[in-house]
């Protein structure tokens, strides 16, 4: 081979020999033209490259267009430096600080004396569209890092410097120019502005200066961007629909929780409304369990920091504990888990081989020292009841235990409408072997077990090492919210350490000892997590058999107000949550008010019905279903509720 060629390897290990100093850009056009037209950046030996890049020796190449995640990374990073080319236009005097690019955009951060208002960001914003119409090529230059200094230092770009001082390795650094605008930046680009179309300026946001409280406030601008319109769109859309459905927000709206300063962070209070719905979810879970073999028990909220340190939680998972009560004889602390004591449940008697599976179940209510800042409205507290239970079993037993908490798990999940999850296999990573209990032997057993149970009941997963408890793997139930951002809610753990830790045993069929395994399991998580779920799913249009106010009974004027009254008299006898709003009101602010507390059922009451006997059914979504005796009405309620209609 001439020294003036070098071999390419395509990514479908076609190679070719091109002239040294070719550019990825002219790989692409011999590819084909369309590749060419598409492509953003590329790949050289699994780094990132400019496709104006000369290639100067034989490598693996691959081109990315939009496709591939981190070419849209790029795209993005291209945006940020298109904003900052816009507002140093407009106000000449800002300073720059960093400019990355972001889960979903992109972010670049200013020093600047009056704050950026709405109005100047949609100033920036056409700014932006005219400066990317002219489609700029984004060059890259090397400068000798002195120079690149005086150039930041002439211009009173103090930050600048200090990026290029601190980042800087080599003597020569790189620069990217986009039209007048240029930034110290490692790259890579796209090759011109010209693509950057999709794309919304979303928020101010203060920020330090490399995040240090003592350093300077910088103003980060936010932008929202994407390679094509219909994405940006969606993006939008999605995002007021998760505004809209906030927990947080219709909780409020709706009465269902609050959280007060006076208590505390992460200990949201129940309203009576959101109190229904959790008592709901509880019976119905505890029937469900009740049915299904398990025996249910209340045990307390603390017990003595001893229990935790033969179970291990001490050693490996004190920092999400509260500290600990120093009484007279005994030091208490808050059960963050209440494994231990179902496993003193199981202890309190001899169990035989005939005994198992045991299912002790509970409403447990546990504690954890979440961090202030992850903490979230009802989705991530600091006090919770889980719907728990732990399963002791043989070995032999795990795989249809397993199976039968997934039949739970999808029968509560149909009953209460949720449709869209994922399964997970939460793993140990091996490289943090400190976070878990140390027992490779009892670790690939239980992981292995764990796989052959997803495996047999033929259902995808993916895999997440460094997930696991410390105790075991688990298999988790990742539901998303309108962003797409997930959670873990339903969980099946297997266990092997605990059981050792506390010396369970059983009389085998051979009449020796043996040591039961144990499945940890929640099936429809804690109820704050679920309910939070819910409000959002629903956007706090619960199904009949979950509203908190099923019906409300509206009387037309003050004549009806006795007829209404035996209406909910009558209502209340048979079990329905109705409510009687007798206001001194007109209808159609009552059947407002009706409809934004998203009550399904309104009864409106005249003097035609009053004398009929009947009710006028008005639909939260459906509108106006016109009169029905009041028996019809209740037997058609009862049926909803109890087919759980979603
Ligand atoms: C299943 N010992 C087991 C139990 O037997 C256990 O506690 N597992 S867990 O740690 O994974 O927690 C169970 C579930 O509680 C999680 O899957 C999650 O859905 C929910 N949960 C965990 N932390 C919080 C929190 N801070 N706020 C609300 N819900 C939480
Ligand atoms: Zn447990």
């Amino acid at each position: 081979m001439s020294t003036d060629t070098i071999q390419i390897t395509l990514p479908d290990g076609a190679t070719r020999e091109v002239q040294r100093g070719t550019t990825a850009a002219e790989i692409a056009r011999q590819i084909s033209p369309r590749l060419a037209k598409e492509a953003l950046v590329a790949r050289a030996d699994g780094e990132l490259v400019d496709l104006s890049r000369p290639l100067e020796h034989d490598s693996r190449i691959s081109i990315l267009t939009a496709k591939d995640p981190d070419s849209l990374q790029v795209f993005r990073h291209s945006a940020a430096h298109l904003l900052a080319a816009a507002v140093l236009e407009l106000y000449p005097d800002v300073k720059l600080g960093i400019g990355p690019p972001i889960e979903t955009g992109f972010f670049y951060e200013f020093v600047r004396k009056e704050p950026f208002t709405q109005d100047d960001l949609e100033k920036i914003e056409a700014k932006m569209h005219e400066l990317a119409a002219k489609d700029f090529p984004n060059e890259r230059k090397l400068i000798p890092k002195p120079e690149a200094i005086e150039l930041y230092r002439k211009s009173n770009q103090e930050f600048k410097c200090e990026l290029v001082e601190e980042k800087a390795t080599e003597p020569m650094v790189s620069f990217y120019s986009t039209g007048k605008f240029f930034d110290f930046c490692r790259g890579p680009h796209i090759p011109s502005t010209g693509r950057i179309k999709a794309f919304k300026l979303m928020n101010v946001a203060g920020a330090y200066w490399k995040g240090k409280e003592s350093n300077p406030q910088m103003q980060r601008i936010y932008g929202a961007c994407f390679i094509d319109q219909k994405e940006l769109d969606e993006y939008l859309h999605n995002l007021e629909e998760a505004k809209r459905r906030d927990h947080r927000r219709v909780g409020k709206e709706l009465g269902l929780f609050t959280v007060s300063d006076q208590v505390g962070a992460g200990l949201p209070l129940w309203l009576p409304k959101g109190a229904t719905i959790r008592r709901l979810l509880e019976e119905y879970i505890l029937e469900k369990e009740r049915r299904a073999g398990y025996q249910h028990v209340y045990t307390p909220d603390l017990a003595k920091v001893d229990l935790y340190v033969r179970s291990g939680h001490w050693s490996h998972y004190h920092e999400d504990m509260f500290p600990t009560m120093d009484l007279e004889t005994e030091q208490l602390v808050l059960r963050p888990m209440n494994c231990p004591h179902h496993i003193l449940v199981y202890e309190s008697k001899k169990h035989s081989y005939r005994d198992l599976p045991v299912r002790i179940a509970e409403l447990g209510t546990m504690y954890r020292y979440e961090r202030s800042g992850v903490l979230s409205g009802l989705s991530r507290v600091r006090c919770m009841t889980l719907n728990d239970a732990h399963i002791f079993c043989t070995p032999e037993q795990i795989k249809e235990e397993f199976a039968g908490v997934m039949r739970l798990v999808e029968q509560a999940y149909r009953d209460l409408g949720i449709t869209q999850y994922t399964y997970r296999l939460s793993l140990r990573d091996k490289l943090h072997s400190e976070k878990y209990v140390d027992n490779d032997e009892m670790w690939d057993l239980a992981e292995r077990m764990l796989h052959e149970a997803m495996d047999s009941l033929k259902l995808p997963y993916t895999e997440a090492p460094g997930e696991a408890a410390f105790y075991g793997p688990k298999l988790d139930i990742q539901l998303a919210d309108v962003m797409g951002h997930q959670e873990t809610y339903s969980t099946i753990q297997i266990d092997f350490h605990l059981p050792n830790q506390f010396q369970l045993g059983y009389v085998g069929a051979d009449g020796q000892a043996h040591r039961p395994v144990m499945i940890h399991r929640g099936v429809i998580s804690t109820m704050e997590r679920m309910v939070s779920y819910l409000i959002e799913l629903y956007a706090g249009a619960f199904p009949v058999w979950l509203a908190p106010v099923q019906a409300v009974v509206l009387p037309i004027t003050e004549r009806q107000n006795d007829y209404a009254k035996q209406v909910l008299e009558k209502l209340l006898d048979a079990g329905v949550r109705a409510e009687l709003d007798d206001r001194n009101e007109k209808l159609q602010s009552k059947i407002r008010d009706a409809q934004l507390q998203k009550v399904p059922y309104m009864l409106v009451i005249g003097g035609k019905e009053a004398e009929a006997g009947t009710v006028s059914v008005r639909h939260r979504a459906k509108g106006d279903l016109g009169p029905r005796p009041l028996e019809q009405f209740r037997a058609d309620l009862r049926a909803e509720v109890d087919s759980k209609t979603i």
